[in-house]
């Protein structure tokens, strides 16, 4: 008989202690990783760089079924795809922005569904429905289950990046925490199924996530970088050229000879470091992964450094997996940041 643990899907073992699956306990429906993840927030094994994004996207293809496409608002960058339609070919796709809690109250409801409104129509992406969540958000649950009614079809996959809040939703529509969430990406490893009154829905593992500065840090910093708690900005004014520290993950130069301003979207944990722009590159030499920190995994010699020319122009800088910062009245800002790490700039969310 095949047994599988519900909380992540993979396949149960009672033998190898240090592979993924291992149960201590015969009778067990869940595997030790998820025990302890769920108990303890202990991650006893990262499978951070482990899980096959091709072979997901080869098992969708070939099921009849529609598509929950799941994004972190927070993280929206990172998350939202461009090519949805041409991925999922033929698929009816309902969107699902999790997070909601996490955005300041600045940021409205009615600001959220104009900016993803105007992605939409940019990419021309055609979806069934969008919908906003967030923790405990009964009520968005409660449209999801709607919107999956509309549907003849009622076979759902439950897909997005690593981290995006898949089985956690899944968890608010069944009103059950049944599957196991965690900060760590890489929680769900395989598919899911999840039967709720007549609607099929797969949990799925989450699509590689290797363009954000998440990917490169070590997981002890997860806690540090991901926020758990609702965003509180972080203004600075300006009236020169200023340098920016994020921990050790982002550098960000302004170059401004009149009043400026620049708004930090981050976890609460991160440190923000102010300095002057003259001597900010001996200064991140200096105290690289000890004041400047956390790090990704690669020395500050290897950062790419990207200038971005805005003329003043009230703009987001998006770092993906790390947040935003909002720049008004600058004429140039400079990222410096880890190699991979993918940086958006957009018209201001805010
Ligand atoms: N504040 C807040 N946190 C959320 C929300 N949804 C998920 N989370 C948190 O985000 C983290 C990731 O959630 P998961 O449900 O494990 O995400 P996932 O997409 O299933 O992740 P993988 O299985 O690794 O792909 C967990 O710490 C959740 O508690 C939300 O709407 N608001
Ligand atoms: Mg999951």
């Amino acid at each position: 008989m095949e047994c599988k643990c519900i909380g992540c899907g993979v396949q149960l073992q009672f033998e190898e202690t240090s592979l993924v699956g291992y149960s201590p306990k015969k009778e067990t429906r869940y595997c030790q990783r998820c025990f302890r993840l769920s108990h303890y927030g202990d991650l006893s094994i990262s499978m951070k760089n482990s899980i096959d994004q091709d072979l997901i996207l080869d098992n969708v293809a070939k099921m009849d079924a529609n598509i929950i496409w799941v994004v972190d608002l927070f993280d929206f960058e990172s998350g939202f795809l461009d090519s949805l339609n041409r991925v999922f070919l033929g698929k009816k796709i309902i969107l699902v922005l999790t997070k909601r809690d996490l955005l300041p109250d600045t940021v409205s409801e009615h600001k959220i569904v104009q900016f993803t409104n105007s992605r939409l129509k940019d990419k021309n992406i055609k979806i069934e429905k969008f919908i906003v969540t967030g923790l405990n958000a009964f009520e968005s649950s409660e449209c999801i289950i709607d919107a999956m009614n509309d549907i003849d079809n009622k076979e759902f996959i439950i897909l997005g990046k690593a981290n995006a809040g898949k089985s956690t939703l899944i968890n608010n529509i069944i009103k059950q925490n049944l599957l196991t969430a965690s900060i760590n990406p890489g929680t769900t490893l395989d598919f899911n199924l999840i039967e709720f009154n007549d609607i099929k829905l797969y949990d799925t593992p989450g699509l590689l996530n290797n363009d954000s500065c998440l990917y490169y840090i070590d997981d002890k910093d997860l806690k540090t970088l991901v926020p758990t708690s609702k965003v509180k900005p972080t203004i600075y004014q300006i009236y020169e050229n200023q340098s920016f520290a994020i921990g050790g993950i982002c550098k960000v130069d302004l170059i401004t000879d009149t009043n400026s301003s620049i708004v930090f979207y981050l976890a609460n944990k991160v440190k923000i470091h102010r300095g002057k722009y003259a001597t900010s590159n001996d200064l991140w030499e200096k105290h690289y992964g000890v004041i400047l920190a956390p790090v990704c995994d690669c020395s500050f010699k290897e950062f790419k450094v990207l200038k971005y020319k805005l003329n003043g122009q009230k703009s987001d800088i998006v770092i993906n997996g790390l947040g935003w910062v909002c720049v008004d009245n600058i004429d140039e800002v400079i990222i410096s940041v880890h190699q991979s790490c993918n940086i958006t700039l957009r018209k201001a969310m805010i």
